[in-house]
């Protein structure tokens, strides 16, 4: 019997596997580093400008990645994050968000509804309660203790484009990782003097089931932070990005000695491994940033894109992919 997932390969008759990346332990070449730095997956460039600015003026890592997180949870036209987001199954925008601080400190908010800014919320989680996850109607309520507001996130853009991608998706009955799903904002960003922070946010695959929760908010999974070493986060089908445990792997093996390079490209090794029919439309895309301002990206999908903010400037780049 076909499993979930070999089920999605092949009622979409996805193509065949495109090739596997290579792992290695070598030690990269030393980065030395010259000014702070932000990496955010897809063409985010506003959201880096804010951060990587903030960063300039020696703010926190944490209040930098925060700022261009916002920036992007608040933009009606990105499709996968915050407000604009598109609906789940039932019509309902819910919303996953995870932080990390410079010390490796965490929050996260899941299946959250109403806030437009749900990494505030995961930030206030990680720093007025002695928890790490807080989760739906209790989230929620959570958010509107610490004074945020009820909002409607629901634009009408984003019901247009729910309605065609489920007369799209009706036939399948299966939520898709395709057109209209990506966007999602996973953002790292290093102080000149070494101090690091994540951010995730999402609003999930768009017609996902009422309840699915992606990788976005899992600690590890869509983001990781490791004071020591550097930091990784992530976009695409979260459901392989969970089970690979692909941030916290990225992170790990960059304190084994991998380059940010090679680590990306064995979290990408592992989730083509065992799927192997194929990526076009259900991706993955990871980005890492060691301590020492080296960095990487890489894809099972040739359309993933970041963006990178450096002493050199915000430049959105085409990932390498396999
Ligand atoms: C999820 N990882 O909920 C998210 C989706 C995503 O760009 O990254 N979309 O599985």
């Amino acid at each position: 019997m076909l499993n979930r997932r070999r089920f999605l390969w092949h009622t979409l008759g996805i193509g065949a596997v495109l090739g596997q990346a290579r792992s290695s332990q070598a030690q990269a070449t030393p980065t030395v580093l010259a000014g702070p730095m932000v990496i955010a997956t897809w063409p985010n460039q506003p959201a880096v400008e804010i951060a990587l600015a903030a960063l300039r003026q020696a703010a926190r890592p944490l209040d930098a990645v925060e700022a261009g997180v916002r920036y992007v949870e608040a933009d009606p036209h990105d499709h996968s994050v915050g407000y604009g987001g598109l609906p789940d199954a039932k019509g309902k925008v819910t919303l996953d968000a995870c932080v990390m601080d410079e010390a490796g400190n965490a929050g996260s908010v899941t299946f959250m509804q109403h806030i437009m800014h749900p990494v505030s919320v995961a930030r206030r989680v990680m720093e007025n309660t002695p928890h790490v996850m807080l989760s739906g109607k209790g989230a929620e309520e959570f958010a509107f203790s610490q004074g945020f507001k009820r909002e409607n996130l629901l634009t009408p853009e984003a019901r247009r484009l729910w309605k065609e991608l489920r007369r799209e998706q009706s036939a399948l009955k299966v939520p898709t990782s395709g057109a209209h799903n990506h966007d999602t904002i996973g953002m790292i960003t290093l102080a000149a003097d070494g101090r690091l922070a994540g951010a995730c946010s999402t609003s999930g695959l768009a017609n996902k089931p009422h309840g699915r929760i992606g990788d976005s908010p899992i600690i590890g999974a869509g983001l990781y932070v490791d004071p020591e070493v550097g930091a990784a986060t992530c976009t695409g089908m979260g459901e392989y990005i969970i089970e690979a445990v692909g941030s916290f792997l990225i992170v790990e093996m960059m304190r084994q000695g991998a380059s940010p390079l090679d680590a990306c490209k064995e979290a990408v090794r592992r989730i083509n491994k065992r799927f192997p029919e194929g990526t076009e439309r259900h991706m993955v895309g990871f980005v890492a940033l060691r301590k020492d301002g080296a960095h990487a990206a890489f894809s099972n999908n040739e359309s993933f894109k970041y963006t990178l903010g450096s002493p050199a400037g915000v430049q959105v780049f085409a990932s390498e992919w396999a």
